[in-house]
């Protein structure tokens, strides 16, 4: 009876630790993950999200049209510290992309569809987006202010 009992302890210890591994190393991926999957198209509020992400200076929306291979807007303008989300729409028939390191915005939108990704502005700075698939042609400027 003892035995089982200091069996089923150290068990318990052992799931303890591994539950607690797992939460510290895969803080980066649940992050980037949840901003891939956030809502497409709906505006209905967002105010769940919202407040979970905190601070900064509001959310700024954008609207990013891609072709075969180019964006429709080149220059981009955000408030230092603001949630800027960009509406990527694909028109094109090759598979396109939007980057913005500062911002840890990397995603991509399949031909002929939308995503969306949001990033938070960095300081006050002027910086380069991209499509990464096509970095020579698709680029432009993200000015924050
Ligand atoms: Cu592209």
């Amino acid at each position: 009876m003892r035995r089982g009992g200091m069996v089923i302890g150290v068990l318990v210890g052992v799931l303890a630790l591994a539950a607690a591994g797992c939460g510290g190393g895969s803080d980066d991926n649940a992050g980037s993950a949840s901003a891939a999957t956030a809502a497409p198209q709906t505006t209905s509020a967002p105010s769940t999200t919202a407040a979970a992400a905190g601070g900064g200076g509001g959310e700024d929306e954008v609207q990013l049209v891609t072709t075969d291979f180019k964006f429709d807007k080149t220059s981009l303008k955000a408030k230092a510290g603001s949630q800027v989300k960009v509406e990527l729409r694909n028109r094109g028939k090759a598979e396109h992309n939007f980057t913005f390191a500062e911002g840890d915005a990397n995603q991509d939108v399949e031909a002929g569809e939308d995503a969306t990704v949001t990033f938070t502005a960095p300081a006050a700075g002027s910086y380069g987006f991209h499509c990464k698939y096509h970095p020579a042609t698709m680029k432009g400027t993200i000015t924050v202010t």
